[in-house]
């Protein structure tokens, strides 16, 4: 299987976040990308290629372009104030406060946030960019007929929306590869997310169509994060109506209803037609993860990559979360191994 990765990523290490009433290192680091990508040159899963360049159109294809234009500059107008750490949000425009764009930087890093996890770094722009040009290589890979590719992504991208970011999400790779696909010719693309958390800015994006199915399995949003996303009546509007699907799980679920719900969602990807399927690959539904609370096993992984490759599509793994950072490699890989394996 192809690998495409940049080492943009790592110009994007936030310093700090909010954990447990105490400011503590990012859980969302470069080494996670880093370790993935020593687990594949070491597992010999195959080429690892650099992106091709593809500018702004794909990003703009599916996120709004204040939001893209915001990103474009925004540490530009940061640090030109004298400010050298991150930005974070501290305020959101909440219930009947009005949703107009305020001039200053900071205000519309609020406007466009959905949590204060979600730093504006120096190298933010670059990596951000990079990550989507990333996600775009690889499903040309799929597009030129190859069955597999691994975007190895960082920072990932599903919780963010058309127009907000969040959960260390900026731009969504995975949304930006499935509407590259469909632009190129896939008339239906399934796009399942097995990270620990629900996919709330993928959903967002494809909440109103037909032709992408957004399915998610993920810790239940009415005790985890992100809290406002994610629960099982959420099955899509408009055109979109029967076109989302939500498998929430109690946090602490045993790997058993993981595995039964995994079914269920190739069973629907499967009655859906589906010509190609992008995965939102966290792996922080392992067991050691340090912020989520499945219990998935190394082995288990390998089980994913085998359950997804019984569909027979052409498919794209799309790196999201994961947090034990030195096991990350090998659960990351043992996916697209099982995969391969079949
Ligand atoms: C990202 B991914 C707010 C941050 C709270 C966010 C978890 C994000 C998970 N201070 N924690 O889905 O793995
Ligand atoms: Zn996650």
């Amino acid at each position: 299987m192809l690998t495409v990765y940049t080492d943009a990523h790592r110009l994007h290490a936030g310093r700090a976040e909010l954990y447990n009433g105490t400011i503590t290192p990012c859980f969302e680091k470069p080494e996670r990308a880093d370790m993935v990508l020593a687990r594949v040159r070491d597992s010999a899963l195959g080429e690892v290629r650099a992106p091709k360049d593809h500018g702004l159109a794909p990003v703009l294809a599916v996120h709004d372009e204040g939001y893209v234009r915001f990103w474009e500059t925004a540490w530009q107008r940061w640090s030109e104030g004298g400010r050298d750490w991150d930005a974070l949000p501290k305020m959101w425009q909440v219930r009947r406060l009005r949703a107009t764009i305020p001039d200053h930087v900071e205000g519309q890093l609020c406007y466009y946030s959905m949590d204060a996890g979600t730093p504006l770094t120096a190298g933010t722009w670059q990596a951000i960019t990079g990550a989507a040009n990333v996600a775009v290589t690889a499903a040309d890979h799929l597009l030129s007929g190859a069955k597999s590719a691994f975007a190895l992504t960082r920072p990932p991208g599903h919780h963010a929306a058309r127009d907000y970011c969040g959960g260390y999400c900026y731009f969504n790779n995975a949304a930006i590869a499935a509407e590259r696909l469909r632009a190129g010719g896939a008339h239906r693309v399934a796009l399942l997310d097995v990270d620990y958390h629900h996919g709330n800015g993928t959903q967002d994006i494809f909440y109103q169509r037909d032709d992408v199915l957004f399915l998610s399995i993920h810790g239940d949003p009415r005790t985890e994060y992100p809290f406002f996303l994610g629960h099982a009546d959420e099955t899509g509007e408009g055109a979109g109506l029967g076109y989302n699907a939500n498998f929430p799980l109690a946090a602490g679920s045993s790997v058993d209803a993981w595995f039964a719900a995994l079914d269920a969602a190739c069973k629907r990807i499967e009655a859906y037609g589906a010509d190609a399927l992008v995965i939102s690959l966290g792996v922080d539904t392992y067991e050691g993860d340090p912020i989520s609370r499945f219990s998935l096993a190394h082995d288990d992984f390998l089980r994913i990559g085998q359950r997804l490759a019984r569909l027979g599509l052409p498919t794209q793994f799309c790196f999201e979360g994961g947090y034990a950072v030195e096991p990350i490699g090998v659960n990351a890989v043992n996916v697209l191994q099982g995969f391969e394996l079949g």
